[in-house]
């Protein structure tokens, strides 16, 4: 068992019962002429995390824990993309429309794969989504139930939709949940730091949060 200094209190898992979670760390979000940017927003505050979150995979490859990966797509056809969530509010491109990475949010486009150095390593499992919350119409709860998983350790963007909403979904499945605090960003550092106060709150009501620092340096228990 591996015991991390997170707030508000120690969280301790099985490295063989845990999946490291990352989520939509893709060139959608993360670089200029994707999905982020067409929102108006600056993707170099994204991008500065990629670092941190490669730590994050070594470790969690280095320590036997299961690495998961999420993309948000949609199908070619947009059959699976909601009118609502297409047309909403006005960004320069909308959700199929080309750009300069192919088509916005499409899956199997350039602009949908996820940041190489990120690049998920042969046999690490892939989950494309087309919510917010990466249980929603997927197989991930199936894979984690078949893979006895109990744990998950969380990193990706954007904190308080992507990564909130999937820490929520797990919460309420009876996952265990660790954020890594700076292996996950906002386009709003003030919405980071929001989300992170809430997860943490009423004694970790959604889980727990740690920096990337107390994971390397966490105690092993027996
Ligand atoms: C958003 C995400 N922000 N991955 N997606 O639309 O957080």
């Amino acid at each position: 068992m591996i015991n991390v200094a997170a707030t508000p209190f120690a969280y301790t898992f099985d490295p063989a019962k845990t999946a490291l979670i990352v989520i939509d760390m893709q060139r959608d979000f993360v670089e200029p002429g994707g999905f982020g940017e067409t929102l108006g927003n600056d993707v170099s505050l994204l991008a500065a995390i990629v670092p941190t979150v490669r730590a994050l995979l070594d470790w969690c490859r280095a320590n036997g824990v299961l690495v998961v990966h999420t993309r948000e797509a949609h199908r070619a056809d947009l059959a699976d993309c909601p009118e609502a969530k297409r047309l909403r509010g006005n960004p320069k491109l909308r959700i199929g429309d080309e750009g300069p990475m192919g088509r916005i949010l499409i899956d199997g486009e350039p602009g949908n794969d996820i940041v190489a150095a990120l690049a998920p390593t042969p046999g690490e499992i892939v989950i494309v989504k087309p919510g917010k919350g990466a249980f929603y119409a997927t197989s991930l709860g199936e894979i984690l139930r078949l893979k006895g998983i109990t744990h998950l350790l969380f990193a990706g963007v954007t904190t308080e939709v992507c990564v909130q909403t999937t820490m929520r979904e797990a919460n309420d499945r009876g996952y265990e949940c660790l954020l890594i605090e700076d292996a996950t960003e906002s386009y709003f550092p003030e919405f980071k730091r929001a989300a992170i106060e809430m997860i943490r709150a009423q004694g970790a009501i959604v889980g727990w949060t740690a920096p990337m620092a107390a994971l390397r340096s966490a105690t092993v228990v027996i």
